[in-house]
C-alpha cells in the first residue's frame, strides 16, 4: 500500500458492530466482564488498551513501517517511557541540538538516575563511534533538529548502532513519515510529538513510539501500561482524524516553507536562514537524501543585527503568524526559542549549539504563500 492510501486505511477497519467508518470514541474506563478474568470482548481496562487508542496505534505503525505503535499522552510522555528501558549505568548519546523540553527531560528528571548523557555532533560520525562502550545502550536523534534545523544521516549512524548492538530512536516529529522514514532507514524506535504534524491542527497534546521490533514494541507496551501515560479516546480519535491528511497538509506545509525560506534569505534585515531544502543549507545533501518528497515547514532565521529586540518586535507585529508555542498546525506560529521553546537550556548551552537571542523560528502553516509573505514583510519592515 502507498503511504497516501496507509494513511487513510493503513491498520485501519470499520467498527464491527455497527460499520462506523471511523473509530468510535469508545469513552470508557473499563470493560464488562462475565467471569473474574473473563471479559466480553477483548478490552479490560482503558490504561492497557482502549479500541479508539488501538485503532491510532495501528495507523501509527502502519505509517511509519514498524511491528508496533504506542500512543502516549504527550511527546514527552513517550520518551520517559522509552527511557525506562535504562538503567543506572547505561550511557545515552543524544545529539547536540533538541527540543527544550526534551534536553530537560535527559538532563534534570534523569539526571540522578544513573543514566549517563552524551551530547554530540552527529555528524562527525567517527567522534560519535568513539563515544559507544559496553554501557551504551541508546542513541537519540532529531532530525531536523528543533529549532537549527541540523540533521543527521539516519542511515548512516543506523550502521554504527547495529554493529555495536545499541538501540537507535529518531524524533521525527518535524520531518513525519511523509518525509521520512527512520525504520526503514536502520533506525529501531521512532518518536513523535502527535501534538504536532500528526495531530495538524493545534488542538492535541499527545506522543508516539512507533517500534520495528515486535518484542521491544510489546516491552514498551508494559511499561506504558505500568506507569499509565496514555492517550485518551478523544484525543486518539482526533490525532486518528488528523493523519488522514497528513499527506495533503505536509506537501502544502513543504510548498509554502520554501517559498518563506526564499523570501528571508533575500531580505535585507535577514542574516541566515535554516532550511533544509535551501541548496546553501549545510545538510542539504543528507536532507536529498533521506527526506523524500519535500523539506517540511519548519524555518528558522537570525537578524542581521543580531539583535534581540529585532527578533522580538517583529514577532509583537506579526498579523497572519500567531506568536506560540508548538508547531506542525495548519495555521502559522512564531516562536523565540531563547525566551520560549527552549528556555529551559541553560544560555551557556543554547549560545555554544546557536540558539542566539535573535534566531526566530517559523511553524509555517498551510495558508496562501502571498498573505504569509506579506505578512512576513510588514513585521520586517
Ligand atoms: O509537547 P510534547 O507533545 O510533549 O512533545 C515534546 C516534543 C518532542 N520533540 C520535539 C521535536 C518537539 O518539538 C516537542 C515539542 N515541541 C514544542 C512544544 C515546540 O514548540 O518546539
Amino acid at each position: 500500500m502507498k503511504f497516501n492510501t496507509k494513511v487513510i486505511h493503513g491498520g485501519q477497519h470499520h467498527e464491527k458492530v455497527t460499520g462506523a467508518v471511523m473509530p468510535p470514541v469508545f469513552q470508557t474506563s473499563t470493560f464488562a466482564q462475565v467471569s473474574p478474568g473473563q471479559p466480553v470482548g477483548e478490552y479490560e481496562y482503558s490504561r492497557a488498551a482502549n479500541p479508539t487508542r488501538q485503532a491510532l496505534e495501528d495507523a501509527l505503525a502502519s505509517i511509519e513501517n514498524g511491528a508496533r505503535g504506542l500512543a502516549f499522552a504527550s511527546g514527552l510522555a513517550a520518551t520517559d517511557c522509552l527511557l525506562r528501558l535504562f538503567k543506572a549505568g547505561d550511557e545515552i548519546i543524544a545529539m547536540d541540538d533538541l527540543y527544550g523540553g526534551t534536553y530537560r527531560l535527559f538532563t534534570r528528571l534523569y539526571k540522578d538516575s544513573g543514566i549517563r548523557f552524551h551530547f554530540v555532533d552527529m555528524n562527525d560520525l567517527e567522534g560519535f563511534e568513539k563515544l559507544i562502550n559496553s554501557n551504551t545502550k541508546l542513541v537519540w536523534v532529531e532530525t531536523p533538529t528543533n529549532p537549527l534545523m541540523k540533521l543527521a544521516d539516519i542511515a548512516e549512524i543506523a550502521k554504527i548502532t547495529k554493529k555495536h548492538n545499541v538501540l537507535f530512536a529518531v524524533d521525527n516529529t518535524f520531518a513525519t513519515p511523509y518525509l521520512q522514514k527512520p525504520l526503514d532507514l536502520g533506525a529501531d524506535i521512532v518518536m513523535h510529538s502527535a501534538t504536532k504534524y500528526l495531530g495538524g491542527h493545534s488542538d492535541v497534546i499527545a506522543g508516539a513510539l512507533v517500534i520495528k521490533d515486535k518484542e521491544l514494541g510489546d516491552e514498551l507496551h508494559f511499561k506504558q501500561f505500568a506507569t499509565g501515560g496514555t492517550l485518551g479516546p478523544m484525543d486518539s480519535f482526533l490525532v486518528l482524524r488528523g493523519i488522514k491528511t497528513l499527506h495533503l497538509r505536509v506537501q502544502r506545509h513543504c510548498e509554502n516553507g520554501v517559498k518563506v525560506a526564499e523570501f528571508l534569505m533575500n531580505h535585507p534585515k535577514v542574516e541566515r536562514v535554516y532550511y533544509p531544502g535551501l541548496e546553501n543549507h549545510p545538510f542539504h545533501e543528507i536532507a536529498k537524501k533521506q527526506m523524500i518528497g519535500g523539506f517540511g515547514g519548519m524555518v528558522t532565521f537570525t537578524f542581521k543585527s543580531g539583535a534581540k529586540q529585532d527578533a522580538i518586535s517583529f514577532l509583537e507585529k506579526l498579523k497572519v503568524f500567531t506568536l506560540a508555542e508548538s508547531l506542525g498546525g495548519v495555521e502559522s506560529l512564531a516562536n523565540h526559542p531563547a525566551l520560549m521553546t527552549h528556555a529551559s537550556i541553560p544560555e551557556d548551552k543554547r549560545k555554544e549549539v546557536g540558539i542566539t537571542d535573535d534566531l526566530v523560528r517559523l511553524s509555517v502553516g498551510v495558508e496562501d504563500a502571498a498573505d504569509l509573505i506579506e505578512d512576513l514583510k510588514q513585521a520586517l519592515g
